[in-house]
């Protein structure tokens, strides 16, 4: 192509390149949910519905972009973790995180009519801002994935004790904040178990846990595999035959990515599922 005098402002893009070798973490967040989720009618503290669209959303994107090996959401938001060997979109931050961004809003959009039924959306319509992060480390990542799960609790156990003291305890929203003030877990457990006979425990695994989507295969045996070292140990995408990438990518493709309300924090979700730190796909399992 002709040279035209006009050519000079490419010269203007800069690069908004991702550290190389490091786990990429981009993370969407509704924006505005706070009034989005009262204009469709979101039950308090949680909603079912929305969370599964959420989690319908997500495995979605999953499924579109193979290189994403875990994903993590609460509330209005998901983190969506790339391979530190990940070469995706050359690793850089405005195409990756607006590939994620947009494609998770199209399924958003997309699946809301099956997840909500009897309420069409209507402008303004949902959308979601985000953001990329790299860490070096995998347990820079795992420290990342447990303060996102361990804030899902806090809230969730704030937010359960808010809602019952004002839906069955009938008090108003500030009555309830005071209450609540200075409070330990303990207290809250205590709170709800004493005055509504509601045991934490049995609450609903996703509104405790959050919500973790990744490729499933057949689990390991904890021990068998460190994992953890050898991705660190990692200090370039190791080469691989064109037979080998190929195998991979059968496997990767055939595996169901499923969506649980796993304990991401501890070893053991880790230790029994190398290929989230390794990126070599597992044995899929036999049908049932
Ligand atoms: N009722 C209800 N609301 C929810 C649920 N999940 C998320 N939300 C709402 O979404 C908000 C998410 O918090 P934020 O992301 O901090 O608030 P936001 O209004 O989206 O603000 P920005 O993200 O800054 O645009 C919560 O405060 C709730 O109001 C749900 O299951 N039920
Ligand atoms: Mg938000």
């Amino acid at each position: 192509m002709a040279n035209s005098k006009f050519e000079y402002v490419k010269n203007f893009e800069q690069s908004d390149n991702l550290l190389p070798n490091t786990w990429v973490v981009v993370r969407i967040d509704g924006r505005g949910f706070t009034k989005f989720s009262t204009k469709y009618g979101f039950e308090k503290p949680n909603d079912k519905r929305a969370l599964e669209l959420m989690n319908a959303a997500a495995r979605a994107v999953m499924a579109e972009l193979p290189d994403i090996t875990i994903a993590y959401g609460v509330s209005d938001e998901y983190s969506f973790v790339f391979h530190k060997t990940c070469s995706l979109f050359e690793r850089r931050s405005s195409k990756l995180v607006s590939t994620i961004v947009s494609t998770f809003t199209a399924y958003y959009v997309h699946l809301w009519s099956t997840h909500f039924p009897e309420t069409p959306l209507s402008p303004p319509l949902p959308s979601f801002d985000g953001r990329a992060v790299c860490y070096p480390t995998v347990t820079n990542l795992r420290d990342y994935m447990s303060w996102r799960q361990v804030d899902c609790h806090i809230n969730n156990l704030y937010n359960t004790t808010f809602w019952a003291l004002i839906q069955l305890g009938g008090v108003h929203a500030t009555e309830a904040e005071n209450a609540l003030k200075g409070t330990y877990a303990a207290d809250k457990n205590e709170i709800l178990f004493s005055r509504f006979g509601i045991n934490y425990n049995n609450e609903p695994e996703m509104y405790k846990k959050g919500s973790v989507v990744f490729r499933d295969y057949e689990l390991v045996e904890p021990g068998t595999h460190d994992t953890a070292t050898e991705a660190d140990n990692l200090a370039e995408p190791v080469p691989q035959s064109k037979t080998q990438t190929e195998n991979d990518k059968k496997r990767r493709a055939k595996a169901r990515i499923v969506v649980e309300h796993l304990d991401i924090i501890k070893d053991e979700f880790w230790d029994r599922r190398p290929w989230l730190l390794s990126n070599k796909p597992g044995k899929v399992p036999k049908e049932p």
